[in-house]
């Protein structure tokens, strides 16, 4: 219990030197294993020796580096309730966000001491910024909010179909008036930061930008004789088909990596019409090699696309091209990507100025990308020719899926590997330490 007059502000009046360390509340309304951006912070802070309150939802496991830190505390949120099949999104919405407010008023208040700061995602924006900002004003908490996206481009593009939804003006209106509360400013682009200052967001500038950066455990082979083993235990731990590692592992067959999330603005349909072109074309006169596919991650219309994929592959429009869906821990997944050829990634903004964070990890692994670029910020992380190539329709994607794996295609594909490996070679840590750390008086 930390209710009370004295104790209720920061800093408190009876605080032990060890409370009166830097202390930082980091909170996303989220889950925290999905969450990699909050964690990386909640490490850094720790790393330099402040103390962490870590607040989310536990839903996957959190990286053990984060959950066993002796410096980070984790605060699990009671687990969002779920919507019932028959219940319409615009009832269910309201109760669940006052649930969400009660739960998130009760842990900052009572359930926690006050810290010097609070670090909050956004979005989800509602209430989050709401309540983290008035919760701040009463603690004399300093709010640092960290924007990787706009909550109302997300729900106008997810929920309610369309940016003209009177909600979804609600919501802009709710983001950008609470958005300026925040003491300190983060964002994940140039693109997005650059938004920010204008109207009608209005945040005063500077809006200090953070690029995302790979983990540490995403790094390229640094022996590639060592990809044959690698793959080997790999496909033995997670079942992927045993009888096409020893031609991936001499390179007659390809192997290309997607994680998706499954979800409609991700259309997996892309990479799939892709594949059916491509194939199309392989066979001995095409000389286009043999591809193995492998996707991860977890998402809502997975079991429709797999039952796409198995149709194409039982009609014969899939020859040659075997596509796995599989689920790995995060050490086998970086390992994936340090032994795949190409990374594909359909990540769609919402907002137009947000980057996606697994094409960061492809290139901290060295793996360069096909990524989709129709949006703004693009350009921030993967340049064409450089470290990865854009595509917007299916029939681009087969062109570069056929230029880089095709016959003479392997020239181009090392220059591309060689900007990826440079490209991700910067790392959080240096990108933190320069940026975040000094503003929180770590560094
Ligand atoms: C935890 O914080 C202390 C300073 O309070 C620091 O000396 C120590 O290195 C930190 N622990 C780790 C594992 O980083
Ligand atoms: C962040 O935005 C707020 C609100 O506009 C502003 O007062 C503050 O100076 C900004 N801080 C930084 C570091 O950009
Ligand atoms: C290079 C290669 O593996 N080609 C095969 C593609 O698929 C056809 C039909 O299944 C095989 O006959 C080829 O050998």
């Amino acid at each position: 219990m930390y209710f009370g007059p004295s104790r209720y502000k920061y800093p408190k009046q009876d605080a032990t030197p060890d409370e009166k360390r830097v202390s930082v509340q980091v909170l996303v309304l989220g889950d925290l294993g999905r969450s990699p951006r909050m964690t990386y912070h909640a490490l850094s802070i720790a790393k330099h020796g402040g103390r962490v309150d870590l607040i989310g939802y536990l839903e996957n496991p959190l990286y053990s580096a984060v959950s066993e830190h002796p410096n980070i505390t984790i605060h699990a949120l009671p687990p969002p309730p779920k919507k019932p099949a028959s219940l319409p999104f615009l009832l269910f919405a309201p109760w669940k966000v006052l649930l969400q407010i009660y739960h998130l008023t009760q842990l900052l208040t009572y359930g926690l001491p006050p810290s010097r700061w609070l670090l909050v995602q956004n979005p989800p924006s509602i209430p989050t910024l709401l309540v983290a900002a008035l919760v701040c004003k009463a603690r004399h908490t300093a709010l640092m909010i960290d924007w990787h996206n706009y909550g109302w481009t997300i729900l106008s593009s997810t929920r309610l179909g369309g940016a003209s939804h009177p909600l979804v003006s609600v919501a802009k209106a709710y983001e950008c008036l609470l958005g300026r509360l925040g003491t300190y400013n983060l964002t994940v682009t140039d693109a997005m930061a650059r938004q920010l200052r204008e109207p009608p967001y209005s945040i005063a500038s500077p809006t200090m930008t953070v690029h995302d950066r790979p983990a540490a455990v995403f790094r390229p082979l640094d022996d590639a004789s060592r990809r044959g083993e690698a793959l080997t235990s790999l496909f033995r731990q997670s079942m992927i088909t045993n009888k096409l590692l020893p031609s991936v592992v001499d390179g007659a067959t390809r192997l290309l990596v997607s994680s998706t999330s499954w979800t409609p603005d991700e259309d997996f349909g892309l990479l799939l019409d892709a594949l059916v072109e491509y194939a199309s074309h392989s066979g001995p006169e095409a000389a286009l090699p043999p591809l193995l596919v492998i996707i991860t991650g977890k998402g809502p219309q997975k079991a429709m696309y797999l039952d796409r994929i198995h149709t194409l592959t039982k009609a014969g429009r899939l020859p040659n091209v075997t596509v796995e869906s599989v689920f790995l821990p995060f050490a086998d997944y970086a390992t994936l990507l340090s032994c795949a050829e190409l990374g594909v990634c359909l990540h769609r903004s919402s907002s137009g100025v947000d980057l996606p964070m697994k094409v960061v990890d492809m290139f901290g692994a060295g793996l360069p990308v096909a990524a989709y670029s129709g949006y703004e910020s693009f350009g921030e992380l993967v340049r064409e020719g450089d470290n990865g190539c854009g595509f917007e329709t299916a029939d681009e994607l087969a062109d570069i899926l056929r230029r880089l794996l095709g016959q003479g295609g392997r020239g181009e594909l090392d220059v591309l590997r060689r900007g990826a490996v440079r490209e991700g070679s910067r790392r959080w840590d240096e990108e933190w330490d320069g940026t975040v750390g000094p503003i929180l008086g770590l560094v």
